[in-house]
Parts: structure tokens; C-alpha cells; sequence
């Protein structure tokens, strides 16, 4: 995920995935908020910032360094030039992301992306095999009783 040039579309992911953000470092940082209506009007109240750079540089900020939930353990990196936020699908559910820069003013560029984590592939496979095992089951059993 290329962080600066939105918008973006909603992005879904599995339980397990990780999301990667790279953005030009120092310029942007990474913020959630909490609320869907919060996230359409770039609404900056309540929010969390999880990655936060030096301006210009690809430094931790200060602000961030004593935050505990800014840039944990490894979440944040760097690559290059760039700087990487990475998220960790851990639950099913939403985070609005956004870049809080300017109070809003960069997520009212478009800035911001919705990801919704959705249960794993692996989980839908295994229903679909249980589902096609009851299905062998029905037929069976219905098959027996027409040769009753
Ligand atoms: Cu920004």
C-alpha cells in the first residue's frame, strides 16, 4: 500500500494478513480513528497514531518513541527512502486508517483506507468441506431411502 496518493478503496483481508503502508519518510504518519463517521469526515477526535516519523527523516519521532501505542515492536520499518507501517490482522473487524497530518487536512485528500479483516480463507475452505460432507451425508442417507 503506497500511502500518500489516495483515495483508496476499501480493502479486505484475511485473519493472519498483514497490511504494509510505505510512505516518503518524515512527510506522512499513521493514525486509526475510531468511527466510520470519523473516518468520512476526517474527523481527527479520538484518534491513535501508530506510526510517526521526523519530519524529513525516517527517525521515529520523539512524540511517537514515548507512546506506547506508536511504531510497537516492529511495526514500524524502514525501507529505503521509505518509511513502512505494517498492521497485523489479528481479529475480524474494521480500522480506519488515516494520515492525521494537518489535523485532517491529508486524509481530506484521500489519504485514509478502510480495511476490513474478514475471517481467514482457510476457515471458508474448512466450511466448505464440511459443507460438501453434510451434502455426501444427505445423499446417502436419502439414497438409502428410496431402496427401502
Ligand atoms: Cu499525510
Amino acid at each position: 500500500m503506497w500511502w500518500g496518493t489516495g483515495p483508496y478503496d476499501a480493502l479486505q483481508v484475511s485473519v493472519g494478513d498483514t497490511v504494509l503502508f510505505r510512505t516518503g519518510a518524515g512527510f506522512h504518519d499513521v493514525a486509526t480513528v475510531p468511527t466510520k463517521a470519523g473516518f468520512d469526515t476526517c474527523s481527527m477526535a479520538g484518534k491513535t497514531v501508530v506510526g510517526d516519523w521526523t519530519y524529513g527523516t525516517t527517525d521515529v519521532s520523539s512524540t511517537c518513541q514515548s507512546d506506547s501505542d506508536c511504531c510497537v515492536g516492529a511495526t514500524c520499518g524502514v525501507s529505503g527512502n521509505y518509511v513502512t507501517y505494517s498492521f497485523k490482522a489479528a481479529a475480524i473487524g474494521d480500522t480506519y486508517f488515516v494520515c492525521s497530518i494537518g489535523n485532517g487536512g491529508h486524509c481530506q485528500t484521500g489519504q485514509k483506507l478502510h480495511v476490513k479483516v474478514v475471517e481467514s480463507a482457510t476457515s471458508y475452505s474448512r466450511q466448505a468441506v464440511v459443507d460438501s460432507l453434510l451434502m455426501i451425508c444427505l445423499s446417502i442417507f436419502f439414497g438409502s431411502l428410496w431402496t427401502l
